[in-house]
Order: structure tokens, then sequence, then C-alpha cells
């Protein structure tokens, strides 16, 4: 049996992830989740899952979770997942985004514990405004906020403990991930998972900024392929990886489509832009599609299978 640890394995990705490792027969998850944005009705039940409500930022715990289970494979998918949030309480943010994710590398270093792979998500926010685009991983780095910070100094973190201590790590830049069990409940949500809430409820929806912003919006389902990929690829090894679809969209043209797809008009306000806001972002994702296992599915198909869902 494979043993999993998830942290955030109640959220958003780390659920659909779970739900896509009990496709394989030898997978027992464990998932810790404070359930700040997580629900545990995400979870899909099975006995070869144990959920644990818990904080990350326990190192205690932590340590002691991880001595005694000794996991194949850790993702570390719990974090302050909203750059605007972070903004709001960067202190936070630090702890759980990159504080309780350094305990975790720091006890598999200091006590030695084997296992196959940690693998990291890491964010497209490290980018910041630079103008060149696509973005690429080897690009200059501008982290504005402190999510980004913490996110680019965690990526670091794990791939110097990798290269230093000779440990397997492989961390992800995720772009702006879309698709079922988005959690639409916080204004901090993922802008498609509010405008789609909107749409169906029938609630007012506000564009910060004048909707001309560009995003490169990536199905869940890509998501996982490619975190389970870079899981189970020797070669991605002491690196990072943009996870993204490729393409640059702006938040209007999407309104467009889901309003097609609902069958529904947006009552659409527009409000300032946020603070510590990009205007655009969009990736260059040839580096893991090298790899041979990334998955591609079209806005159009993945905004309809997310309108499905709800
Ligand atoms: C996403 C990720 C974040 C980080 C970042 C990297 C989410 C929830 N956040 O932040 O974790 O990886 O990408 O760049 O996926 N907006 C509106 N109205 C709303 C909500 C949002 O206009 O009600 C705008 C928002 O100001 C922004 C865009 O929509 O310009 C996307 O916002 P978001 O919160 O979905 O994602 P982003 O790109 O800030």
């Amino acid at each position: 049996m494979a043993k999993y640890l998830i942290t955030g394995g109640a959220g958003f990705i780390g659920s659909n992830l779970t739900e896509r490792l009990l496709n394989e027969d030898d997978a027992s998850i464990t998932i810790v989740d404070d359930l700040s944005m997580g629900d545990t009705a995400n979870i899909p039940a099975s006995e070869r899952v144990t959920f644990i409500q818990h904080s990350i930022t326990d190192h205690e715990f932590m340590s002691q979770l991880v001595r005694d289970k000794q996991f194949d494979y850790y993702v570390l998918l719990a974090a302050i997942a909203s750059v605007a949030d972070s903004v709001e309480r960067p202190y936070a943010t630090h702890q759980v985004n990159q504080e309780a994710n350094l305990n975790i590398i720091e006890t598999l270093r200091s006590e030695k514990l084997p296992f196959k792979k940690l693998f990291f998500s890491s964010s497209a926010a490290v980018y910041g405004q630079l103008p060149e685009m696509p973005k690429r991983e080897d690009q200059a780095v501008q982290p504005l906020t402190q999510y980004a910070v913490d996110k680019y100094a965690t990526e670091r973190a794990i791939i110097n403990y990798g290269r230093l201590y000779d440990m397997p790590m492989v961390c992800a830049r995720f772009f702006n991930v879309y698709g079922p069990k988005q959690n639409p409940a916080s204004p901090y949500s993922g802008v498609l998972s509010i405008m789609l809430d909107c749409l169906t409820r029938g609630k007012p929806f506000s564009f910060f900024g004048d909707g001309s912003q560009t995003r490169d919006f990536v199905f869940v389902g890509d998501v996982v392929n490619a975190i389970y990929g870079l899981l189970h690829t020797a070669e991605a090894r002491n690196d990072v990886y943009n996870i993204a679809n490729g393409r640059q969209t702006s938040l209007m043209s999407v309104a467009k489509q889901l309003e097609t797809l609902t069958g529904k008009k947006l009552q659409a306000s527009f409000k300032p832009a946020r603070s510590g806001d990009i205007h655009d972002s969009y990736a260059d994702a040839s580096k893991i599609n090298a790899l041979g296992f990334m998955t591609h599915t079209p806005l159009e198909k993945g905004l309809a299978k997310y309108v499905a869902s709800v």
C-alpha cells in the first residue's frame, strides 16, 4: 500500500486529488485539514481515507504524525490560498504557507525518514508584474505580496533541501485552477467559483477593475493528473514546474462563456482593482509537457464540466 499524506486534502484541489488517488488500488490517504476553506463533504467515503481535523501550524502534532506514519508521498497543499487574503493577514499567511511546511521537511531531514516524493504547491504569484509573457520557470520572479514571498521561499527551501540533503522533492507553480468542488463561499475564493455562484443564484457580481485582466485558467482534473505525474516521475526532482493550460483569457471573456453555458446574465458592477492584484498572467507549460503526462482540457470543455457539477 502506498501511503499518502495530503495537507489541505478537504479543500478544492486536495479532495479532487484524493478522488484521483482512490482510482489507484494501492493508495491509502491521510488528510490533515483545519477546514478553514475545506469541507468534509468533499472527501470521498472510503476505508482507504483517514481524515484528521487539525492545523498544520501545530508543529509538534505534524512532526509526530510524520514520524509515526512514515508516509511514502507528501502532498503539501494546505495554504491560505488567496493573494488578497494574505494582504489582510500577512503573519498568519507566513505561519501557514511557509513555517508549517518547513517544519514538515525539517522533520523528514533531521530524523532521516525515508520517503518516495514530496510535492509542494507554489504559485504563479511568484512571477509578479514583470512584463515577460508567457511565464517560464527560469524567468526572474517578483514576489509582490506576503503570499508570493512565502510561496517562493518555501519552493526554494524545498528544492534546496532536495539538493543539499538528497531528498526527493518537487514543486509546481499553479496558475488559476477551477472546477468541481471549488468553494465560492469566501470573498477570496477563485473568481470563477464566485462568478458561477452569482450566475446560478442570481446574485450580483463585482469585477475588481474593468474585467480586462487576464489569467491562465487550468481545469482541476488536469492539475491532479499533473500532481500525480510529478509524484511518480523520477526525473521530476528538485525542480519547479508551471501547472497551467498555457492560454491567456480575460475575465470578461470567461464571464461571457459562463453566461452562454448557464443561459443566464451576470448582474455585474465594477469596483477598484484589489491591492496586490496582478493584471496579466499566463504560462509557458512546455517544461511539464515534456514529461509526457500533462493533460490540457480546453477552457470551454472544463467550464461545461464545472457548470454541470453545481
Ligand atoms: C490566484 C490564486 C492564488 C495565486 C494567484 C497567482 C485563487 C483563488 N487564487 O489568484 O492562490 O496562486 O492566482 O497569481 O485561485 N476578481 C473579481 N471579482 C471577484 C473575485 C476576483 O474581479 O469577485 C478578480 C481578481 O481581482 C483578479 C481575478 O479576478 O484580478 C482573479 O482573482 P482570483 O482571486 O480568482 O485569483 P488570483 O489570480 O488573484
